[in-house]
């Protein structure tokens, strides 16, 4: 058998200060260079960014509530009093980018450098084994951001979130006028008494802001349409009786007084009237003008 020729086995002594060079650098990356974020935390330019989800789930179609803990890049001391910004993206298999409603983050009074967050996903990552898309959540901080890159699977269990669609009430699309969109998320846990949703609406593919009286949609647009009234109702009797849900702000509303019976599946009729139009499920004036939620308290 042929030995192989000296310089091709080892390296030159010219390459060897190029090896430790490398070796050095990759040890720095393990802890001694006091500028580099954990394992699992995103770096900017000052701040680490870690994603603590909400539940053991991890990230599901509807509403989800999860912590980032930021800490200083320098010393890695917490990092508290800032304003995170969240821009949630997904980017469709189809083309179709879109994002989602979300809350942005409120600093947490207990743990310095947390920040707890709320996003309300529309659509999961792969539904049926089929994907659909990767969302992307950007996280700006001032001028600095990170992004993740969060799987948000389908909901299992009691609805999550539905749609309804505006009659009179349209947007411009593409080829013609469309139905402007609503997303009724369940917010939180239903009781045996109340049930509470968040309401949103989409503007266009990249703005979906919640819905309370005196929100303007699409401003200074042709589709601006001012909401004057906005009334949220539900029947807990197959539309016989409706409750009317009290506006507890940006876009939550709680219906009180249910008699849900307890670890067993109700159905909650939702409907939702703006300036006196009520949406349908297929946006059509003769469409059903609710939506069917299943709901376990
Ligand atoms: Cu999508």
């Amino acid at each position: 058998m042929k030995r192989a020729p000296v310089h091709l086995a080892w390296p030159k002594l010219a390459a060897v200060p190029l090896i430790l060079g490398v070796a050095a650098c990759s040890s720095s990356d393990e802890g001694i260079d006091e500028t580099a974020c954990g394992d699992g935390e995103k770096a900017s330019d000052s701040y680490c960014v870690e994603y603590i989800a909400g539940g053991v789930m991890g990230e599901q179609v509807g509403k989800n509530t999860f912590t980032l803990h930021v800490s200083h890049k320098s010393d890695g001391s917490a990092a508290t009093g800032l304003a995170l910004d969240l821009e949630p993206v997904m980017y469709m298999i189809s083309g179709m980018n879109h994002s989602t409603p979300d809350e942005d983050c409120v600093e947490s009074g207990s743990i310095a450098g947390d920040y707890v967050c709320t996003v309300y996903y529309v659509m999961a990552s792969e539904m049926g084994g089929v994907k659909m898309g990767d969302w992307e959540l950007t996280v700006s901080i001032g001028s600095e951001s990170v992004s993740f890159e969060p799987m948000v699977m389908m909901a299992m269990g009691d609805t999550s979130v539905a749609q309804l669609k505006g009659v009179n009430d349209t947007i411009s699309g593409m080829m013609t006028d469309e139905s402007r969109t609503y997303y009724l998320f369940r917010d939180g846990m239903a009781s045996t008494d109340s049930f509470a949703l968040f309401v949103a609406a989409r503007e266009n593919m990249m703005s979906f802001p919640s819905i309370y009286p005196g929100r303007v949609l699409n401003a200074g647009t042709s589709d601006e349409l001012n909401v004057a009234s906005v009334d949220v109702e539900i029947s807990p009797d197959g539309g016989a009786t409706w409750l009317a849900a009290t506006d507890e702000g940006n876009g939550h509303w709680r219906v009180s007084g249910l008699s849900l019976s307890v670890g067993v599946a109700n159905t909650l009729y939702v409907r939702l009237t703006i300036n006196d139009e009520t949406k349908t499920t297929d946006g059509s004036a003769t469409g059903q003008d609710y939506q069917i939620f299943t709901v376990t308290p």
